[in-house]
């Protein structure tokens, strides 16, 4: 009895003193590959869009950037291939790319049932609508008979019966595989309103033919969290993007910026040198160094830089940080503490 207490005892002080980090299979192919593979939409401004010169941006974009910085000391090791909603879970599991970093909603059929695991909310959203100013439809309650034009293999379908069932109202859905032909469709008038994540409004409304004449209405009909995801089966892998993200998040709520980074590694604050790797060996536990976020910060930066830069106030989008604020700010971003 005694010898079955002492042992239970010993195995508890073993766990916390650490166990050896797993070696993670992706991270050795992506380190012997040279660079990381991400997977990305066909272009969405704000979050993963290329230039006409092909260089990608967007906050999804800066995921994988991140993630490269973190391994390579080299936001730019990251090969993007682009994937249609439909497709890109199948994408991802086949092993196409190494992330799939796509305005992608967590639900429990993505991550329980579809052999992936998402690694954090990057960005939480809800779907909206957009519809001509001149309608006359001021709310998602005027729009009983409406026709909605939707992308397929999204969220958004469901929803939209969700709310237009529980409401009592009648519609008509128009999905297309590309956003833009659901767009077109839109714009040409063969829809009555257009609806996705409101972020997506957001950087729709900058496609079409005159911007001004659309209004995006103000309700949101469901919750959207949107987040990176990886496959199922490296849990060591999936730990080096989690915590890849959660570093951008606790820089910015300790005020460590790009900017400053560098400056900040002098920081008396205990919990600054431990993000840092001045102190502690958080970086190794995830199979790199422990100055791994110092890299992803400078290279990259915080979560609020990368906010505004793509989707906020320094962006064509303007989108305010509501729900993205910091949640000692009043919002909902909070990134688990490094110790
Ligand atoms: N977050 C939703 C919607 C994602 C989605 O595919 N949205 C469209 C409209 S914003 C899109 O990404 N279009 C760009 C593209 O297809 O490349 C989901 O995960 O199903």
């Amino acid at each position: 009895m005694k010898t079955a207490i002492i042992a239970v005892t010993l195995t508890a002080a073993a766990a916390l003193g650490g166990v050896a980090a797993a070696e993670s299979a992706t991270l050795k192919e992506v380190k012997a590959r040279g660079y990381l593979k991400c997977g990305v939409s066909d272009g969405l401004t704000g979050f993963s869009n290329p230039d006409s010169q092909g260089n990608w941006s967007g906050i999804d974009v800066d995921v994988c950037r991140a993630v490269a910085a973190a391994i390579f000391d080299d936001p730019n090791a990251v090969r993007y291939t682009s994937t249609t909603a439909k497709e890109r879970f199948t994408a991802l599991t086949k092993g196409e790319f190494d992330i799939l970093s796509r305005n992608t909603t967590i639900t429990m059929q993505r991550d329980a049932g579809l052999g992936m695991e998402f690694t954090g909310v990057t960005y939480y959203d809800g779907q909206g609508f957009i519809v001509k100013t001149d309608s006359g439809v001021a709310s998602v309650n005027d729009l009983n008979g409406a026709t909605v034009c939707t992308q397929t293999g999204t969220t958004t379908e469901l929803n939209v019966a969700d709310y237009f069932g529980a409401h009592g109202m009648t519609y008509q859905i128009l999905a297309f595989e590309k956003e833009s032909e659901a767009l077109s469709a839109y714009d040409s008038g063969r829809c009555d309103t257009y609806t996705t994540d409101q972020s997506g409004l957001f950087a729709a409304k900058l496609e079409l033919a005159d911007a001004n004449a659309h209004t995006i209405l103000p309700e949101i009909i469901s919750k959207e969290p949107l987040g990176p995801a990886v496959r199922q089966g490296d849990d060591a892998w999936e730990d080096l993007v989690r915590w890849t993200f959660y570093a951008m998040v606790n820089a910015e709520e300790m005020g460590v910026t790009s900017q400053n980074v560098d400056e900040m590694l002098k920081s008396p604050s205990p919990e600054i040198r431990r993000l840092l790797g001045v102190e502690g060996d958080f970086g190794t536990q995830i199979g790199l160094t422990n100055d791994w976020a110092v890299r992803v910060i400078r290279k990259v930066g915080n979560y609020g830089e990368i906010f505004e830069r793509n989707v906020g106030m320094g962006s064509q989008l303007k989108i305010p940080r509501g729900k993205n604020a910091l949640w000692n700010q009043g919002g909902l971003q909070y990134a688990p503490p490094i110790h």
